[in-house]
């Protein structure tokens, strides 16, 4: 895309096709929060996020990014924070401190412990298509502008299809046991803060939401009803619609639940 860079008193979001996990996680607080922004889709595809153009954005090279007139707000989990208490709009945290905890505690779980476990299941799947017919140095080349030094590594044994098989097996265990545990959690709450809905259950659904559909296996109506009920009412959500509408590939109804993305059987 052209046009990267920093405009004064705006609301502007780079971000990856399709919409979801990271990317979508903001787009979605800010549909739900009402805030006027300008979309700014950058092409994971042509490696824009490590073009220097970018780069000046977020030194990371990763999205979502938030501009505020002209502060980049990066990391989606506290950038939702701030578009809660910066913008008008009905709350996305509860106001009771004990589930605004719980909040935080699930959001960074279906960030950094199943949304993980997924995401390197279903990376591994589509590094190679990303990297399409590049050669070995082009990919090399490419690689280099990926700032940290652990995320260059994943690149390269997901492109090269070398991630340890029990590295593989242990992100299934832990999609495994992670479904059990959002179903425990729903038979409970509601919402996933408690009473309230908030920024946790936009977290659940971005990182998780797609797995009734993906690993049938292990989200489905006999198994984790709590889990289909609560992602259902998630999916008829104005804003959860708006953002599969304007995603270019719906991360919640088409799975491609090819094998190498379905859960190894379990074994306990
Ligand atoms: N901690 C960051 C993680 C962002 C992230 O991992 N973004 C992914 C897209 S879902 C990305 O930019 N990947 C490209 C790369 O790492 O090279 C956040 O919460 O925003």
């Amino acid at each position: 895309m052209s046009g990267i860079g920093r405009s004064a008193m705006t609301v502007e979001l780079y971000y990856f096709q399709p919409l979801g996990t990271n990317s979508g996680r903001v787009y979605q607080a800010l549909l739900e929060k009402g805030v006027d922004f300008v979309p700014r889709e950058i092409s994971g595809r042509d490696f824009e996020h490590l073009k220097p153009a970018y780069l000046t954005v977020n030194p990371k090279g990763q999205v979502p990014t938030l501009v505020h007139d002209g502060v980049s707000i990066t990391e989606g989990a506290l950038a939702n924070e701030y578009i809660d208490e910066t913008f008008e709009g009905p709350p996305l945290r509860p106001s009771d401190l004990r589930e605004r905890w719980r909040m935080r505690v699930w959001s960074r779980w279906a960030e950094n412990d199943l949304g993980r476990c997924l995401m390197m299941i279903n990376w591994n799947r589509v590094v190679p298509n990303f990297v399409g017919k590049r050669t070995e140095a082009e990919v090399l080349e490419v690689l280099e502008s990926v700032p940290d030094p652990d995320r260059r590594r994943s690149w390269l044994a997901a492109w090269r299809q070398q991630t340890p098989p029990e590295m593989m097996e242990e992100s299934h265990r832990r999609a495994r046991e992670g479904a059990k545990a959002v179903e425990g959690h729903l038979r409970q709450h509601p919402w996933v803060a408690g009473s309230v809905f908030s920024l946790a259950d936009i977290d659940l659904n971005n990182f998780c939401g797609f797995m009734a559909m993906w690993m049938p296996e292990l989200v489905n109506d006999t198994d984790t009803p709590a889990f289909i009920a609560w992602r259902q009412k998630m999916e008829e959500r104005p804003s959860t619609r708006t953002m599969r509408a304007q995603s270019n590939f719906n991360l919640a109804t088409r799975g491609g639940a090819a094998t190498s993305n379905r859960p190894a059987l379990a074994k306990d």
